[in-house]
């Protein structure tokens, strides 16, 4: 008999797929990531990353460079401007955390690199050493938190605008003339980013509440007790049990987030135990949203308190 040919409705290799959480979360197997994957076998784990938002593989023994081939496939890889990387492999961020070196600023919830015009498409971590217990990822999908919004509600954010800025790694920078200039160089680089509240995603079309307590600084177009009072709503989301999915790690997992659809925090529980992982991020586009944004001074409080916005400053502005 001659061999069989696959055909369109031939599932990709031996791969499989199942969901792990009932927001977002997928294993996935019958893939080894060392390799060349084929066409068929990338665009199934394509899909699954914007389906399942998160997906795991285990018992991946690969090399930094094989998880760097597969995180090609995606897009190019970009440099975390604030991370610590080695200057051979600045697309490389390693986490060694133990007692010397405690985990830091990632114990929050956040999108990754929001304050960049064009945040990173997805993340990928590869764990090498894990703590007996502890140290687990949490992921919200922020496509079901949105969808989990009442419709008022739903209506209401749609259309508006947030500002995002760096604000975290401003405390990396001593208080010295020298560090204050490269500071400012750092400002000129990653000027606050405008994005809307609610992105569409570019490939699945859903609706995604994008704003993050790490970077998220203001609605553009309210006064500041409106705009926090939206954000603190907001914000709240990402806790809700229901649209989580709660990662436990093991040596040789690797993790793929869609960085468009979710938030994620990083557990800091194992501390002073030793956690070894190693990321790489991929580049995303501009978000952007079906919803046409609300011109912000159509929402401008009405008490003629100027609005916040990138160059509303009522006239105030640094002495030199
Ligand atoms: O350590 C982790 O589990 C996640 C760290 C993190 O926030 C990231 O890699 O973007
Ligand atoms: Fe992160």
């Amino acid at each position: 008999m001659s061999q069989t040919m696959p055909t369109e409705a031939a599932p990709a290799t031996d791969i499989s797929i199942r969901k792990v959480g009932a927001a977002c979360g997928a294993e996935i197997t019958g893939v080894d990531l060392s390799g060349d994957l084929d066409e068929r076998t990338f665009a199934a784990i394509q899909g699954a990353l914007v389906e399942h938002q998160v997906i795991v593989f285990r018992d991946q023994d690969i090399s930094t460079e094989e998880q760097k081939a597969f995180g090609r496939r995606f897009g190019e890889l970009t440099v975390h401007p604030f991370a610590p990387s080695d200057s051979e492999a600045p697309d490389l961020i390693v986490f060694d955390n133990d007692a010397d070196n405690p985990p830091w600023g990632t114990d929050v919830w956040h999108s990754d690199e929001t304050f960049r015009a064009e945040p990173p498409l997805g993340t990928m971590l590869r764990a090498l050493i894990v703590p007996d217990y502890g140290g687990d990822t949490l992921f919200a999908s922020m496509a079901a938190a949105y969808e989990g919004l009442s419709d008022h509600m739903q209506k209401f954010v749609s259309g508006l605008e947030a500002i995002h800025d760096f604000k975290p790694f401003r405390q990396l920078f001593d208080d010295d003339a020298e560090s204050r200039a490269k500071l400012r160089q750092f400002e000129d680089r990653y000027p606050p980013a405008v994005h809307p509240v609610v992105r569409t995603h570019p490939v699945s079309g859903r609706k995604v509440l994008f704003v993050n307590p790490q970077f998220t600084i203001a609605i553009k177009g309210m006064d500041e007790a409106e705009s926090r009072a939206v954000l603190e709503l907001l914000f709240h989301q990402a806790e809700i049990p229901e649209y989580q999915y709660r990662h436990h790690w093991m040596p040789n997992t690797l993790v793929f987030w869609d960085n468009r659809s979710l938030q994620h925090y990083a557990i800091h529980d194992y501390y002073p135990n030793r956690r070894k992982l190693e990321r790489i991020t991929i580049k995303g586009d501009r978000p952007y949203s079906d919803i046409p944004a609300i011109d912000a001074d159509v929402i401008r409080t009405r008490k003629g308190a100027r609005a916040i916005s990138q160059s509303a400053h009522g006239g105030h502005a640094p002495k030199e």
